[in-house]
């Protein structure tokens, strides 16, 4: 007998026995008007060439060589829930924003999870940070926090970036995925170590998306009404618990169902398991921050939770599918610099440099009328301002209201209730290089405390099993970084390639060379270059 058939797969089914009773709607074009024939196009004659008169077919054929927008450039995979965010702690000493105003306050939000490097058809159980963006709907606009399942991040100045990006994405020439181009650039950028690290942990390759936690990641900056500051981190840690999938389980569902992440939340969400998360803060005082051992605004680094401990806030609960991907999902469109008053952006360089990227990247993707979209609309407030037309303008465009400011008008007026904290900065205009910051230490930390052995073991497995594809020099290059971090994590994963590469004659014959002790010194690998 054939299995039962999951919620997802059971989608069509449902949608009909949701119209029995009603009506069939009548086929129209794509202005309204009715259509009598769907299936054979006007000729002159039955076997004579398409009468451009048919504007049933052009009509049709038009829409659809329009259908497709721009994939997001990261993130591209994913799945979008619904629910809300209900606070069950009170954190008004520290913020006024109004979604934690009181205890039992219930906020709507939609949610996107996502694979980053690959494209909007690859598989859901690769191994790569998985994105946490989570848009709130509040009454003083949306609050965008678009994090990712890790504390950290890849790198710490914005700059590098896109470069980054493209390491991940194909080569140039051949259209592959490109070992070198991955590992030449994680083995330039220590600061990367951390996050690789985590990585190619255990936790590399969650079990879906409900079995994962979100981060903020960033360092952000709370103000209560009080006009007092303080600085914070945010954490959505999982009520499901962590769960996450060997390499060979990720490997085998990549072939048998690529879309496993989109299935696994779309059947809980259908069939009343609603996944939720606590949502926790870290807060570090200004003065902290100065004395603070690492720069607290370091996106690479972690705040250590012995030292700034985990405060609850509240429960995200998912509870409701999108009703059509494209309209509630594809056309979601975040924003790290949509901030409500009480939330502030910190002077984390990687933040600053999202606050410019995101509303830029949405211009292109879905226009300049992307707020518009009811998704993106901030329905919990009205929006008046002086902005007006712009492709697709789908409102009244402020009717009649005057378009300028100031005016005498009774139009649209500031509020200075909600200025932003004022901080004060007296310091040297310049590019400053952070390349002497401590790039190690936590990433010892988290291989030598945080790991257990056989954890440990599995990092170096992973790492190894992608790291053995890169040319040699880039192999030592990463090794040497991993000997700073600890010298069995580099002698561990020295070993397994050196497995690997004795099975490739092309690469055992400059083993024996590179593996004099003193190819080993970073600069000795720079000046090979
Ligand atoms: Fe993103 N990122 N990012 N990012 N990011 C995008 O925006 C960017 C970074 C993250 O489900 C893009 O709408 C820059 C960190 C998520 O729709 C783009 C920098 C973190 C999503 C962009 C970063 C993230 C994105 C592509 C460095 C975790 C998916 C499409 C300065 C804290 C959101 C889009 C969704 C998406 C830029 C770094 C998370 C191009 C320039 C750090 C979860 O604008």
């Amino acid at each position: 007998m054939a299995e039962p058939r999951d919620r997802a797969s059971e989608q069509l089914k449902h949608w009909q026995s949701s119209r029995v009773g009603k009506n069939v709607d009548c086929l129209t074009t794509g202005a309204g008007q009715p259509v009598g024939d769907k299936l054979n196009i006007i000729t002159a004659g039955p076997r004579g060439p398409l009468l451009v008169q048919d504007s049933v077919f052009l009509d049709e054929m038009a829409h659809f060589d329009h259908e497709r927008i721009p994939e997001r450039v990261v993130h591209a995979k994913g799945a979008g829930a619904f629910g809300f965010f209900e606070v069950t702690h009170d954190i008004t000493r520290y913020c006024k924003a109004k979604l934690f105003q009181q205890i039992g306050k219930r906020t709507s939000v939609s949610v996107r999870f996502s694979t980053v490097g690959g494209e909007s058809g690859s598989a859901d159980t690769v191994r790569d940070p998985r994105g946490f963006a989570c848009k709130f709907y509040t009454e003083d606009g949306n609050w965008d926090l678009v994090g990712n399942n890790t504390p950290i991040f890849f790198l710490r100045d914005p700059f590098l970036f896109p470069s980054f990006i493209h390491t991940q994405k194909r080569n140039p020439q051949t259209h592959l995925k490109d070992a070198d181009m991955t590992w030449d650039f994680f083995s330039l950028c220590p600061e990367s170590l951390h996050q690789v690290s985590f990585l190619f942990s255990d936790r590399g390759i969650p079990d879906g998306f409900r079995h994962m936690n979100g981060y903020g990641s960033h360092t952000f900056k709370m103000v209560n009404d009080r006009k007092e500051a303080m600085y914070c981190k945010f954490h959505f840690k999982t009520n499901q618990g962590i769960r996450n999938l060997t390499t060979e389980t990720a490997n085998r569902l990549a072939s048998e169902d690529p879309d496993y992440g989109i299935r696994d939340l779309y059947n809980a969400i259908a069939t009343g398991n609603y996944p939720s998360w606590t949502l926790y803060i870290q807060v570090m005082s200004f003065q902290e921050a100065q004395m603070h051992r690492w720069n607290p605004f370091d996106v690479t680094k972690i705040w250590p939770h012995k030292e700034f401990p985990l405060i609850p806030v509240g429960q995200l609960v998912l509870n409701k599918n999108p009703v059509n991907y494209f309209t509630d999902v594809e056309q979601l469109a975040f924003d790290p610099s949509n901030m409500p008053p009480g939330i502030e952006p910190s002077p984390d360089k990687m933040l600053q440099g999202r606050l410019f990227s995101y509303p830029d990247t949405h211009r292109h993707r879905l226009g300049t009328n992307y707020l518009q979209l009811p998704v993106n609309c901030p329905f919990k407030c009205r929006v008046a301002n002086y902005q007006r037309d712009g492709p697709m303008c789908s409102t009244d465009n402020q009717g009649g209201a005057p378009n300028y400011y100031p005016n005498s008008f009774s139009a649209p007026e500031t509020q200075p209730v909600v200025l932003e904290h004022c901080l004060a900065v007296t310091n040297d205009v310049a590019r400053y290089n952070s390349s002497d910051d401590d790039d190690y230490s936590q990433v010892t930390a988290f291989y030598q405390n945080v790991l257990n052995a056989d954890e440990r073991l599995r990092l170096c497995e992973n790492l190894a099993s992608q790291l053995k594809d890169a040319q040699i020099f880039i192999q030592n290059r990463m090794a040497q970084l991993l000997t700073k971090v600890h010298p069995d994590y580099g002698a561990q994963v020295c070993s397994m390639l050196e497995v690997y590469n004795s099975r490739c004659p092309q690469k055992a014959v400059i083993k024996t060379y590179t593996r004099h002790p003193s190819d080993r010194s970073i600069s000795t690998e720079k000046a090979n270059l």
